[in-house]
């Protein structure tokens, strides 16, 4: 989708190039005509553009160490819920039982924070997850930088099933 999507604003830019530049209106309908492009493009693929578009948001503020734990008690992160301000950052540690990632649903982040927290996410093993975390002390940092306040989810996708999740508050 992204090669037809490049092929729509390479052919629009022709467009306009051979125009001339001098006709406003011709320019606008291939502008639109770009648009309606990108637009049918970005449906299959929504984060790509936007995450493209986005820095990272360095930490200004706190790191926070999170634990991720497999043991006889079963899969968890410590905290399981943990309030934190924006500009602040989680370090996420492999402690036992692993591989673990760090993961968002994406269905479930905003659409006005999905973009900025992709960003914020190094070496994305999928939307909004991190690679996983095999080895003990393994480590994954998340900056919340730029998000703005609210609830977040995370999970461990390889122990989605066993409740591995965490409450994110952003304040
Ligand atoms: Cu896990």
């Amino acid at each position: 989708m992204r090669y037809f999507g490049l092929t729509a604003i390479a052919a629009s830019a022709l467009m306009v190039a051979a125009c001339g530049g001098g006709d406003k209106k011709a320019a606008d309908t291939a502008t639109a005509a770009a648009d309606t492009g990108s637009a049918s493009a970005a449906s299959t693929t929504p984060a790509t553009p936007a995450a493209n578009t986005v820095a990272p948001a360095p930490v200004t503020g706190t790191t926070h160490e999170v634990k991720m734990i497999g043991d006889d008690k079963g899969y968890r992160f410590e905290p399981a819920t943990i309030t934190i301000k924006a500009g602040d950052a989680i370090k996420y540690v492999n402690v036992t039982g692993g591989p673990h990632n760090i993961a968002f649903d994406p269905a479930a982040i905003p659409a006005d924070v999905k973009p900025q927290l992709s960003a914020n996410m190094p070496n994305q093993a999928g939307e909004l997850s991190s690679p996983m975390l095999v080895n003990p002390n393994d480590t994954y940092t998340v900056s919340f930088g730029n998000i703005k306040p609210g609830t977040y989810e995370v999970h461990c996708t390889p122990h989605m099933a066993m409740n591995m999740k965490q409450t994110v508050t952003v304040q």
